[in-house]
């Protein structure tokens, strides 16, 4: 029996299998709201084969999203759209998950496709952003962030519980603080973003204080038999990772204390200057060693695409879960492709019924 298919239980939830569809943005909501691809694109997903679908950053607030095209759970509104994705996701038999997120210094900047640079502050499409500190990221993300007032953080901290409420009652049944990628609970954390002078800032101890406290009033509404997980950039390739993956691995440590039940082991992206060292499972070793050191399953991305090295990473205990962004884009059934590779009993019924039966009828002599 290969490892990737061996089902993986978490407080109340079970999955049929250790992959997951990793938060993808799609940018293609209006206002926040969802449109039709968002419902043929998570059943696509889901009906892959995936055990886990976790539906693409969702931010808390309309100033906390990336682009005008990122999906929204800040109304009532926005979390009722989201409940047809969710049902669809539990009938194909995967557990559907929510990230929730705010993008901080790197919000209102234009879809990929259309720049991938900062709205321009004329333009009235764009917003004021906000970070910890009044720097900007750089290179095509320069708009000049406002620094964040301590009514700031309380409310953004509300925003994150509010949303994980919402998320909650539209039936997701794991939920992702989204703590990576330079957005903001990231950028408090790293040096890169946060000069602040107040216990926000300053000491490791006061640079994760937002995050510890985001997690811990988002505990206190999201049901204990639900997993609460967090995508956390453990890394930066910017020459300083001793020292950040040693703060990193401690502040896990502290969230697991407060209730965190999984940790997405990823990247900073807190600064252009990064020297990623892109290659096959490149972060595995790293999530492999935050999972040890602080005793929290755990998974990763990043270039994980062939069913042998997934399966193994699986098999030495290196992941619990393996991460798949690209791979399900290109090919949603890539659980199936997996199963088959590997040798699964009965592969085909890594799919729903109405695919695997006819799957496998009529073999060849
Ligand atoms: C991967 C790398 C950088 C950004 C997100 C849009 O995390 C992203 C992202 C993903 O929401």
């Amino acid at each position: 029996m290969a490892a990737l298919f061996d089902p993986f239980a978490l407080k109340g939830v079970n999955l049929r299998n250790r992959i997951g569809a990793s938060p993808m943005c799609q940018y293609m909501a209006e206002e926040g709201l969802l449109t039709d691809w968002h419902l043929a694109h998570y059943a696509g997903l889901a009906r892959g084969g995936a055990g886990l679908v976790v539906v693409e950053a969702t931010a808390v607030s309309p100033e906390g999203r990336i682009t005008p095209g990122d999906a929204g759970i800040w109304t009532d509104a926005q979390r009722d759209a989201w409940v047809p994705v969710v049902n669809a996701i539990k009938e194909a038999g995967a557990v559907p998950g929510m990230q929730i997120a705010h993008a901080g210094r790197k919000a209102s900047a234009n879809r990929p496709w259309e720049g991938d640079d900062h709205i321009p502050a004329t333009d009235p499409r764009g917003w004021q952003t906000i970070a910890p500190s009044a720097i900007p990221f750089g290179a095509n993300l320069s708009r000049v962030p406002r620094a964040m007032t301590i009514e700031d953080i309380d409310r953004v901290r509300d925003d994150f519980v509010r949303a994980a409420e919402r998320a909650r009652d539209a039936g997701f049944e794991w939920l992702v603080l989204h703590l990576a990628h330079g957005y903001l609970a990231q950028s408090f954390f790293s040096q890169h973003s946060n000069q602040r002078d107040d216990r926000y800032g300053g000491s490791a101890e006061n640079r994760r204080r937002f995050l510890i406290e985001t997690l811990e009033a988002v505990r206190r509404v999201w049901p204990e038999d639900r997993p609460l997980a967090a995508r956390f950039g453990v890394v930066e390739f910017d020459g300083r990772d001793e020292e950040t993956l040693a703060e990193a691995i401690d502040l896990v440590r502290r969230l697991k204390a407060s209730g965190l039940d999984f940790i997405d082991v990823s990247i900073g992206f807190s600064t252009p200057e990064a020297k990623i060292p892109w290659g096959p499972h490149f972060m595995a070793p790293i999530a492999e060693q935050v999972r040890r050191e602080t005793g929290l399953p755990g998974s990763a991305s990043w270039f994980i695409s062939q069913p042998g090295e997934a399966d193994a990473l699986i098999a030495e205990g290196a992941l619990d879960l393996v991460m798949s962004g690209r791979p399900l884009l290109a090919n949603p059934r890539w659980p199936y492709a997996a199963a088959l590779a590997l040798g699964v009993e009965r592969a085909a019924w890594t799919l729903p019924a109405p695919y695997a039966h006819w799957l496998e009828r009529y073999r060849a002599a």
